[in-house]
């Protein structure tokens, strides 16, 4: 006897919105949104049949993955992603206007090497703050900038600037509040480990 599909699919919108795809609370009402290189879609309260409001308050350009993560501790939830065909890793500040309009400005994290094609957060130093892990893809494409340079896994402490004090070696410190340090090159090993992307319609799936 054949099991039904335990997946149903429901489909948020029916275009592409470019490359690189995450999810997280962007707005802070404790359901997760999709954020999409072109802007980002609202979670309804019943997301398997409410509409989904899409945000188109930034163009990112080709990312990979992108995160939602107060990454200034100001208690408003900003994003992190990179370029994963062309070099930037970079976050996106978000702040409220008086009247409440939402907007983003966007801080520089390492432009140092390209092709940032995956990345993900995880707290290596246990010190409960996520760094950020990721890795120069080897030609994804063989014309993109860069594409002959050493590849590298590398991963990024985020340091107040306060707390970092002026003068500190840092690859970057272009940020206002936060600025992030490259910690160490690790193993090539781990290149495994990182997903490579898809460009498809937004949708998500529910279990029965
Ligand atoms: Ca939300
Ligand atoms: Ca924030
Ligand atoms: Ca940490």
């Amino acid at each position: 006897m054949e099991l039904p599909d335990p997946w149903i699919k429901h489909e948020i919108s029916p275009r592409s919105y470019g490359h690189g795809i995450g999810a997280g609370d962007v707005n802070g009402d404790g359901r997760t949104d999709i954020i999409t290189p072109k802007g980002w879609f609202e979670a309804p309260p019943d997301p398997r049949r409410g509409k989904w409001t899409f945000h188109e308050e930034f163009d990112l350009g080709a990312t990979g993955f992108i995160y939602v993560t107060d990454v200034n501790n100001d208690g408003v939830p900003d994003l992190i992603t990179s370029l994963g065909h062309d070099y930037g890793i970079f976050w996106m500040e978000q702040k409220r206007e008086v009247a409440g309009k939402r907007t983003w400005v966007k801080h520089l994290i390492d432009n140092a090497w390209s092709q940032s094609h995956a990345m993900t957060l995880a707290d290596l130093n246990g010190d409960g703050r996520p760094e950020l892990i990721t890795g120069k893809r080897y030609y994804a494409h063989e014309h993109d900038p860069g594409a002959n340079e050493p590849l590298g896994v590398y991963w990024y402490e985020a340091l107040d600037r306060q707390a970092s004090g002026e003068g500190t070696s840092l690859t970057t410190a272009r940020a206002p509040e936060v600025a992030y340090r490259f910690l160490s090159l690790i193993s090539m090993a781990t290149v495994t480990s990182i997903l490579s992307l898809q460009v498809s319609p937004v949708s998500t799936f529910s279990k029965i």
